[in-house]
């Protein structure tokens, strides 16, 4: 029956063709992680986005297994009876032995069906299969650390459900296991280990050890080679948490990683080599308007806007129409994820702008979790007064009104002079007096519990971004994800994404990426770092990055300061934008959104499977190994229209409104459309060394 399939071994060409149809009537797939309706970081955002297109390939042979969290449980999962014979006789049969396991829909899209691992219901268990862990594999796991005893308690788990499964079954299918991250890892061990008919699959989407050596300090990328790993885990006292996830690798059938540049890393780091890189897509939204996702930008502007409105109540002394968006979000890991370098071209933009005596003005959000203890007064203080004075503005505006009808009714014109009496003076007069304000506007919108030793802060006080009337750079520091129930700034991640104008992710440490990711499918422009897979991706894929507004940042062969004057240029221009350019750039970003899409990237996964059932099953699945012959792969050409450049050139028509502006993007834009590259359609490319792996150094 199947097929046979070649892969380049972390090349991403050479599956443009693929349209074999895989028999998969016997083979039944679980994919495993800590974060299977658990929501804690980017592997969450994978499997769910993922969940849909599985579905339609697996149906009622895809289960997901996870921990099961109670609270999680109550708002995402709908339990109900497991869906077949087998898995009911293996729950039964786990659950009569001191398990508890839970069986349920998922309900996001596709609906995927999860089996849920009540680790602490078992954790009787744990110093026993520690005991097993340790004669067996030799990996001792200390008693203190709560993460690996539950990553021993869901491996052990794990491997008992998937070994009972195999048993429960009449006729023995072909079962794939893929398991993400380390937590999850041990359970692949011991499919290994005790040989069950499993083929397996790890994926990692990050390094235990590349994150903590990244986030010290470390000349990471010139030292890979010559790390002693187990030294260097030894000293971060995560020895324990490295031989699992190591173990994971070498065991796996097949070894998977989400970007090039991890995969260099993963080679050096947990000594094997990745079969495949398996990028991490997207659901991408296709409105039926062409543009709605412009008109959407619009929208969420405004509240943006409302809320800066109201932060920076008493010092509105900037123009908002001429105000740009900058954001950076994720996990608050300081120079992991580039916030550092960020301030720093921030303070050179602020620079730049005035000693240019621009009229733009910058505001940059941070929007990066840290422990706080709520909004602090003066932010809410700041909407409340715009609140009052936009009652002031409705009732003075209703009494006006009001006295205009009247005197219509009477048929006379209104003496203008007399619209607005003593009273309505009094009430604005007392309205503007609330906007004195003897402070200027916060940096940081909460109370920050360790405020004194926060790197954000320390560095904003270093480098005297404090929201003076003369910057033109604004900072706001908001230390907590966005929500559309906060009363500060109501929207959710999304809204704003939407509403800013540039995302800026210069990551050192950024295995893929999804920030950069979301705001392309939203077409919103980014910033992103050659060393981040995202970045590789798109700076392989796309003839002109930054013609597209994906501006890739050299953090690869540039020192720190060279790579923040960089990223102060890439600033400095986008501010220089008209808005016309800008829209046209949104949609040339958008248009990039296909190469994202799950729909395209899920194929790495479908390989990835392949390979494994070929390994494990080598009599029923056959794999062929085919020497690459050229380097055929997708490219996004430059953009057919020279850069947009309106902002000094003159219209024939001297009324030529904003709105007639528009119209004429979006017919351009239509006609741009042409040339959207269909990616199932193979795009060729020059030869290109396979081994050269986009984002390291070469070897000598
Ligand atoms: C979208 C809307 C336009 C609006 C523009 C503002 O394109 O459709 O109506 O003028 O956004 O763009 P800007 O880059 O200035 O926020
Ligand atoms: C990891 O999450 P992170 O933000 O800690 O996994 C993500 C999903 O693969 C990936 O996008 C990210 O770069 C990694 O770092």
């Amino acid at each position: 029956m199947p097929l046979a399939r070649s892969l380049s071994v972390t090349s991403l060409s050479g599956l443009e063709e693929w349209d074999e149809e895989f028999d998969r009537e016997d083979a039944v797939l679980f994919e495993i992680a800590w974060e299977v309706a658990n929501k804690v970081g980017g592997i969450y955002t994978v499997i769910q986005t993922k969940a849909r297109l599985t579905c339609e390939e697996w149906g009622e042979n895809y289960f997901l297994v996870g921990p099961y969290m109670e609270s999680n449980v109550r708002t995402q999962v709908e339990l109900i009876e497991p869906c077949n014979a087998a898995l009911r006789r293996t729950i039964d049969k786990m659950n009569s032995s001191g398990c508890k396991v839970y069986f349920g829909r998922w309900l996001i899209e596709g609906s995927p069906y999860v089996i849920l691992l009540d680790v602490g219901f078992t954790a009787w268990s744990l110093d026993r299969w520690k005991s097993e862990l340790w004669e067996n594999c030799s990996i001792g796991v200390p008693w203190f650390d709560r993460e690996a005893n539950d990553a021993v308690l869901f491996g052990f788990l794990t491997a008992w459900l998937l070994g009972e499964y195999a048993a429960q079954c009449d006729e023995p299918p072909h079962i794939v296991a893929h398991f993400h991250e380390w937590l999850a890892g041990l359970g692949l061990v011991l499919c290994r280990q005790r040989q069950l008919p499993v083929a397996t699959i790890f994926t990692t989407h990050a390094t235990l050890l590349g994150r903590y050596l990244c986030a010290g300090n470390v000349d990471f990328y010139n030292k890979l080679a010559e790390f002693n790993v187990d030294k260097e885990a030894g000293d971060r006292q995560i020895y324990h948490r490295y031989c699992l996830e190591r173990a994971a690798a070498r065991c796996a059938h097949v070894f998977t990683t989400v970007s090039q540049i991890t995969a260099i890393e993963a080679e050096h780091l947990l000594r094997r080599k990745p079969d495949i890189v398996t990028p991490n897509g997207l659901n991408v939204k296709k409105f039926s308007a062409m543009h709605e996702f412009q008109n959407l930008h619009a929208q969420s502007k405004a509240r943006i806007q409302e809320f800066v409105r109201g932060h920076f109540y008493g010092h509105l002394d900037f123009n908002l129409d001429k105000t740009v968006f900058l954001f950076i979000a994720g996990r608050y890991e300081f120079s992991n994820k580039g916030a550092d370098i960020f301030l720093e071209a921030l303070a050179r933009l602020n620079y730049l702008l005035r000693v240019n005596h621009s009229d733009v003005t910058v505001i940059a959000f941070f929007i990066m979790p840290a422990r706080t203890n709520n909004f602090n007064v003066e932010t809410l203080k700041g909407q409340a007064v715009r609140k009052q004075l936009w009652d002031t503005a409705q009732s003075v505006k209703e009494r006006f009104g009001k006295k205009l009808y009247e005197s219509l009714l009477v048929g006379q014109l209104p003496d203008v002079s007399k619209m607005l009496d003593k009273e309505d003076f009094t009430m604005m007069k007392r309205a503007i007096f609330a906007t004195q304000r003897q402070c200027l506007p916060p940096v940081c919108t909460h109370n920050m519990l360790e405020d004194s030793s926060d790197s954000i802060l320390n560095c904003i006080r270093r480098i005297g971004l404090f929201n003076t009337a003369q910057d033109r750079v604004k900072v706001i520091f908001h230390p907590e994800f966005l929500s559309s129930t906060s009363p500060l700034l109501p929207m959710d991640y999304e809204e704003f994404v939407r509403g800013c104008h540039l995302g800026v992710f210069p990551s050192y440490y950024e295995p893929w990426g999804y920030t950069p990711a979301e705001c392309t499918v939203m077409g919103i422009p980014s910033i992103s770092t050659n060393l981040s897979g995202f970045g590789c991706f798109m700076e392989e894929h796309i003839a002109d990055p930054s013609a597209y507004g994906i501006y890739i940042l050299d953090r690869r062969y540039r020192g720190v300061d060279e790579s923040c004057n960089q990223l102060t240029s890439f600033l400095f221009q986008f501010c220089q934008q008209s808005r016309r350019q800008r829209i046209i750039q949104r949609n040339r970003t958008e248009r990039l959104s296909d190469l994202l899409d799950w729909r395209y990237l899920g194929r790495y996964y479908i390989s990835a499977r392949h390979m494994a059932l070929a390994k494990a099953f080598p009599d029923t699945f056959i794999y062929e190994p085919q020497e690459p012959t050229s380097a055929t792969g997708f490219r996004y050409p430059r953009p057919a229209s020279v850069p947009p450049s309106p902002a000094h050139s003159l219209h024939s028509s001297p009324h030529h409104s904003e709105a007639e502006d528009e119209e004429e993007l979006y017919d351009e834009d239509l006609e741009a459309e042409k040339d959207r590259v269909n990616i199932r359609q193979p795009f060729n490319m020059p030869n290109r060394n396979k081994n050269q792996i986009v984002g390291l150094p070469e070897k000598n």
